[in-house]
């Protein structure tokens, strides 16, 4: 795909994830409004909106007009929430995320952790009012987000990252990490948005497998640019896992390897894309620059 027409189709799906957010939170000025201004103020903060997008995508690919915001504002929800709480003091403890205070900054500790809080059901209420008129689709959409956020992935990915890097073998506690942390949240909105799309079993796997290859090749970038960028370009503090004294696929195998693995994944990622029976050009594209991005 033309770089010109991915970046205009990109910004288009960015836009359309905008707007479904704020259509769909609460107003501001809901009872209780310090909590409802502190999801609104992560929510509305910008960031790359990566999971919405793929499950926008993911949708259009196999249909034509699917109904696929309250999917994807779902999906933002669980990574908003857990982006909040990744920066409370008693995690990683950072004043900044996307380019600005983060959450318990900006407000207090209490309405941070509420908020995150709040944003948790907010996701499920969404697809079980967004798809009632499907049921068997909102019960598929509900198990894949829950388990993907839940104790053996996102939250069990936090728990065995937030261990002393010294318990364990490290490169199975690595992989085990990876895949929780962040390829878990990449692999379940491709794979709702296959199943909103209409999709086979089949290539709603295929979309799964995808998404956990990409989305391990996006954390090892993340851990690259931890490196290599700034705080100014990333919108976080950069560094941090030196910082934090965590061990990543970069500090455990090097820059050269980490790269080759992204490249690999990456390719993994693709053939599964192209494997299916939908329009795939711009998910392709949107993997290929997952892995060249640089921020
Ligand atoms: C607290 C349950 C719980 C989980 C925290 C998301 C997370 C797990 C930790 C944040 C730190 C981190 C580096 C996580 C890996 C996933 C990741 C790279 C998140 C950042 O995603 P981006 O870059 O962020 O897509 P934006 O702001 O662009 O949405």
């Amino acid at each position: 795909m033309e770089a010109t027409a991915f970046q205009k189709q990109y910004e288009a799906f960015v836009q359309k994830a905008e707007r479904a957010i704020d259509t769909l939170l609460p107003p501001a000025d809901t009872h209780p409004t310090r909590l409802h201004t502190a999801m609104r103020y992560s929510m509305q903060a910008g960031g790359k909106r990566l999971r919405p997008t793929l499950c926008l995508a993911a949708a259009e690919a196999f249909a034509n007009q699917p109904e696929a915001r309250f999917a994807a504002t779902a999906v933002e929800c669980i990574h908003t929430y857990s982006l909040i709480h990744d920066d409370l003091p008693c995690m990683d403890n950072s004043d900044l995320r996307r380019g600005r205070p983060s959450c318990h900054k900006a407000f207090d500790e209490v309405t941070a952790l509420l908020a995150g809080d709040a944003l948790l059901p907010l996701a499920f209420q969404l697809l079980a009012q967004g798809y009632a008129s499907n049921a068997e689709l909102a019960r598929q959409l509900i198990v894949e987000l829950s388990v993907a956020s839940g104790s053996t992935l996102l939250v069990g990915g936090q728990a065995e990252d937030m261990r002393a890097s010294t318990q364990g073998n490290e490169s199975q506690r690595l992989e085990y990490i990876l895949h929780g942390k962040t390829a878990a949240m990449i692999a379940a909105p491709l794979a709702m948005g296959a199943m909103i799309g209409g999709a086979s079993k089949s290539d709603i796997e295929h979309c799964r497998r995808a998404g956990r290859a990409a989305g391990v090749a996006f954390q090892l970038v993340d851990d690259l640019l931890d490196q290599s960028s700034n705080t100014e370009k990333m919108g976080k503090p950069v560094g941090a896992d030196t910082h934090n004294g965590k061990f990543t696929f970069v500090s455990l195998h090097g820059t050269k390897a980490t790269e080759q693995r992204v490249q690999d994944l990456t390719e993994e990622a693709m053939q599964h894309l192209q494997s299916c029976q939908g329009k795939m050009d711009f998910l392709c594209a949107l993997v290929a620059s997952m892995a060249k991005r640089d921020r």
